[in-house]
This record gives C-alpha cells, structure tokens and sequence, in this order.
C-alpha cells in the first residue's frame, strides 16, 4: 500500500472510530446489560472501516464542503453500524457459527446468542435514524437527506445485502456458474459499499452522471474486494485472515474454485481496471479512490 494511502487510512479510521463513539452513546438506554455489550463489541472491535471512509472520500471529490465535520463521519458512520451488524448475525451459530472474526472471538461467542441477535437487530433501525439526522444537520434539503438515508436502508435490505445473504445461503453445497456468483456478491457484499459511494455523492449534492460513475465504480471495486476475499480465503491461514471458518468449510462457491487461482486474480484485475474506466468517466479529481481500487485487490486480510 503507498504511503499516501496508508496515512488517509488510518487518519480516517481514526475519525470514523470516534463517530461510532458517538453513536454508541446515543444508543438508546432501553438497549442494556449485555445486549448494549454486544452492540459494543460488534460495532468498535476493529476492521477497516472501508464502507465509511468510501463516504466521506466521495463526499469531498463531489465538492461536498461540511460546515459541521461530525456531522459527516456520523453519516458515514451509519454505514458501519450496518456492516457490523451484518457480522454479528453472519457469525452466529445459525448462519456460519463462526469463532473468531478479526483475531477475537465472535460477539456470540462473548456475550451470547441472544443477546447478539437483539443487539445486532436494534443496530438496523438505529443506522437508518442516525444516517437521516446526520444528513440534516450536514445542511442536506430534507427531500435530499431522505434520498441518503434510503440508499443505506435499500442497499441493506432484501434487494441488497440480505437478500445476497440469502442466495448465499442457498447456494451452500452447490457450485454457482458466474453469474450467480456476481449476482450473488453484488447485492451481498457490492450494494453496501458502492451505498457508501453513493451517500456521499448525494449528500454533496452530485450531479446524475457523477453519481452514476460512483454506481459503476462501486459496482466493480465490490467484485474486486470480493474475488480478493476469496483468494485471500483459499491462500492464507486462519490466523492471519483472523477469523474461521474458512469457505471450504462451508462449501461455498468461490472464484477461486471458478477460475483457478490465476484466473481469479486476473478477474480481480478486470474489475479494477473497469472501476478506473468508471472514476475517469466521472469526471472527479480523486486520487484516493484511484489509490483504494488497487489497494481493494492488493490487502493482505
Ligand atoms: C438476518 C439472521 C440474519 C442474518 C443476516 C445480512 C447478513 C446477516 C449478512 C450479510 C453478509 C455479509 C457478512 C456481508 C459482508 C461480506 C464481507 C466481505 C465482509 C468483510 O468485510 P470487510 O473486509 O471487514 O470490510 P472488516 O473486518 O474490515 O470490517
């Protein structure tokens, strides 16, 4: 990873940590005792913190100028309430009972099962709140700050992430042609972080051809991020991936096993290149998101 990137990284994560600060204490009192434990423990241990820094770097390229700077991590902030809730209920016993996420045991593994169903279920609405109250105090129309915080709620939802949980799910045991696969990746994984793209974009204010760009951009940089997850899976050890099971144990169809090793990161490539194409068409100085499609394929976990 340049330098360059690796200082915007962590100056970034530092600033969204601090928003999930804030958003855990505006959680409500109701969400208590273990329950507010294993909210905790999902949304603050750790992870790259990708879908928000996505958002605040596409809300800047789009001239996006925030009179108020929390303002702006606590909406992109609501994209990582999400996200972790994704993975508390993705690591339960009933999806992937999985023990270890991030090098530490998995939420239910620490604070139990229901408590990390409930904690995890009460994050969902809360990031919709949190999305539409930070877009308003951002200065965005009411009619524009709406618009954000649908695009968070439509891409965690049934024609988004879960939904792509779901064909996953489904998909266990079997082997997925190609385009299953990328149906399957872009909802499950590719909705929420091109969301991160796009609520940034429409929180500046962007132009349609823009925000179309950053759609295709995401699009391609969230098969990318995926196909790397895969070869990431099939080629490195649980402790440094940080977490189990791995995908072939839970027969999952992977694009490792559709194209080969070779064949994957040649796949990966495309997509990358494709999301280049796209930025360029946007017509956005953004260096960055130039610098994150090829650190997407590039990461080592
Ligand atoms: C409704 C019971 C119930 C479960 C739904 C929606 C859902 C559970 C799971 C969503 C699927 C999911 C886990 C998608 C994310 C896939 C993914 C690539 C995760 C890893 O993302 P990174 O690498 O993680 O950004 P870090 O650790 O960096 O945050």
């Amino acid at each position: 990873m340049s330098t360059e990137l690796q200082t915007y990284l962590s100056r970034e994560g530092e600033r969204v940590a601090a928003a999930l600060d804030r958003s855990m204490e505006a959680l409500p009192a109701a969400v208590a005792g273990p329950v507010r434990d294993a909210v905790r423990h999902g949304v603050t241990s750790g992870g790259k913190r990708l879908r928000p820094i996505l958002c605040v770097t596409a809300y800047r390229a789009c001239g996006g100028k925030a009179s108020d700077d929390e303002a702006l991590y606590d909406l992109a902030a609501s994209l990582e309430l999400i996200h972790a809730y994704s993975l508390m209920h993705d690591d339960l016993p009933c999806m992937d009972d999985a023990d270890l996420r991030r090098g530490s045991p998995t939420t239910h593994r620490v604070h139990g099962e229901d408590a990390t169903m409930v904690g995890g279920a009460a994050l969902i609405p809360f990031a919709a709140l949190r999305a539409l109250q930070a877009a308003l105090r951002l200065g965005c129309p009411d009619a524009t700050a709406r618009r954000v915080a649908r695009t968070l709620v439509e891409a965690a939802g049934a024609g988004g992430m879960v939904g792509g949980q779901w064909l996953d799910l489904q998909g266990e045991g079997r082997s997925l042609r190609a385009d299953e696969l990328g149906v399957l990746h872009g909802m499950k994984t590719g909705a929420l972080l091109t969301a991160g793209l796009t609520m940034g974009a429409r929180a500046a204010g962007a132009e349609v051809a823009v925000d179309e760009a950053l759609e295709e951009y995401g699009r391609a940089i969230g098969l990318a991020f995926q196909i790397a997850d895969d070869i990431l899976d099939a080629t490195q050890s649980a402790e440094v991936l940080g977490k189990t099971p791995s995908d072939a144990e839970l027969e999952k169809s992977t694009y490792v096993a559709l194209h080969g090793l070779e064949g994957a990161r040649t796949r990966a490539g495309e997509e990358v290149d494709a999301a280049l194409v796209a930025l360029r068409r946007s017509g956005l100085d953004a260096p960055i998101l130039a610098l994150l499609a090829r650190y997407i394929v590039e990461r080592e976990h």
